[in-house]
């Protein structure tokens, strides 16, 4: 092979696994060199290349760099054991701290146990004692829907008397097609068949169905059209409102408008007030004793609801630790201090972000929604060393596409950082995050790639 180009791997982060394989030297990373071989020049001499033996200078290049990160190596694997450490300690107080809330949960479950009950007995006290003022409520209701129904007849009936111009006791057509309230297509006239909407088969209307069918057809073209004038000024009496008005010929639309309004004014205002005078006695005012008993149930709820609290928030503690404490945070527990943790790296469009033992997240620069992609899964990396990949999967579907996942592969360093991101197919993406918690000694003599040396 002439001029052979050869990898020089200075490291290893096992013996099998190169941890540290880019060809450019990275600020999280660790270098590796790209050699133009002709040391030895033996088998370049079968292609007959013309090779000059730089067996020295390769040695020296080679040997300072091996020493640079056999140094590094050693630094990444010390900080690892100290990572491995306060893994160690994380699992153990977790333990603890696990065993504190089954006892805790016990407990909870015994007070939530106790308020209930009090709960329940100052409830059945409470709703003996509200079911007089229930009935009372009820009969109150009742009026209000009757009194409803009363004031929406009324309401009808005055405008059946308006309307009936010639007092004949039913609604002709020709008395609504007087009306420019029904003009629907506004083109000043009311036609037959615009007035058909309110007549159905009939040709007039007496009182029974002008309630019936024809005035819930044409309230609300009277009050769109109430909406459309000025409020008005003068507040006329029920009496005067009630009073079917006779429109003549003369009758300026606009005094038509203003008389209409007028009449509904008046009704509407009064049913308000009558309201009010109802609600002061809607809302019964509790005998001393009830109000004793209302208090005492609000009291033992409140007092249920903080212990039903107490239990969740034992039970969402014990869930994640558990939770915790069956994620594989490697054979030393090395990976453990991750959890917790988020990292971020930015390239010209997002901004990557690994939450390691939790998710990935894709955030847009220009502002919007993140997007998830993947939640932790499990370690995925080569059967000799599982804990060279991490899965995270099941992240926001892609558009005509699978669900997003993202394969992070670790890489030894002397700090934890995300060091690059990639997406080499559509939603499936590549990251590379550095760290101490994956670097591993080796002997001196495997970190020595050369062979020839
Ligand atoms: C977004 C990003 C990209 C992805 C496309 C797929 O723009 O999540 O990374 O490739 O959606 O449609």
């Amino acid at each position: 092979m002439s001029q052979e180009h050869r990898l020089v791997l200075m490291a290893h982060s096992t013996a099998q696994t190169p941890a540290i394989d880019r060809l450019t030297f990275h600020p999280h990373g660790l270098m590796m060199a790209f050699v133009v071989d002709c040391c030895d020049a033996s088998d370049e001499y079968v292609s007959q290349a013309t090779c000059v033996n730089n067996c020295n200078e390769l040695g020296k290049v080679a040997r300072v760099e091996a020493q640079k990160l056999a140094r590094l190596i050693k630094l990444g694997y010390e900080m690892r054991l100290q990572l491995s450490k306060k893994g160690k300690e994380l699992k153990e107080e977790k333990k603890e701290r696990l065993e504190q809330l089954e006892k805790d949960k016990a407990e909870a479950d015994s007070v939530r146990k106790e308020k209930e009950a009090l709960k329940i007995a100052a409830e059945e006290l409470e709703n003996v004692a509200l079911e007089k003022y229930r009935k009372i409520e009820e009969e109150v209701k009742r009026k209000e829907q009757e009194e409803e129904k009363r004031a929406s007849e009324q309401e009808a009936f005055e405008h059946f008397h308006r309307l009936d111009a010639n007092q004949d006791g039913k609604i002709q057509m020709s008395e609504i097609q007087t009306q420019q309230t029904f003009d629907q297509n506004k083109d000043g006239a009311v036609s037959e068949d615009e007035t058909k909407l309110f007549f159905g088969s009939n040709d007039e209307l007496n009182w029974e169905d002008f309630l019936a069918s024809g005035w819930p057809r044409m309230k609300p073209f009277l009050m769109l059209d109430k909406g459309l004038f000025k409020p008005p000024t003068s507040e006329p009496t029920l009496d005067s409102a009630a009073e079917p008005v006779l429109e003549s010929d003369a009758t300026t639309q606009e005094e038509e408008e203003e008389e209409e309004q007028e009449e509904q004014g008046g009704p509407e205002e009064e049913e308000e007030e009558e309201e009010e005078g109802q609600k002061t006695e809607k809302t019964p005012l509790y005998d001393e004793e009830t109000q004793q008993l209302i208090d005492e149930a609000s009291k033992a709820r409140s007092a249920f609801e903080e212990a039903d609290r107490a239990v969740r928030d034992v039970q969402r503690e014990i869930r994640q630790i558990q939770e915790s404490l069956e994620k594989d945070y490697g054979v030393e527990e090395e990976f453990a201090p991750l959890d917790g943790e988020c990292f971020e790296y930015t390239d010209f469009e997002y901004i990557y972000k690994l939450c390691p033992f939790d998710q990935v997240i894709q955030r847009p620069k220009s502002g919007g929604a993140d997007t998830r992609l993947g939640t932790w899964s499990n370690w995925v990396g080569p059967e000799e060393n599982k804990y060279l990949e991490m899965l995270y999967d099941k992240g926001q579907s892609c558009w005509n596409g699978p669900q997003r996942s993202t394969r992070v592969k670790m890489r030894c360093g002397t700090e934890n950082a995300l060091t690059s991101v990639s997406e080499p197919n559509r939603c499936e993406y590549v990251f590379e995050f550095v760290t101490p918690s994956i670097c591993q000694l080796v002997e001196a003599t495997e970190a020595q790639g050369h062979d020839e040396l």
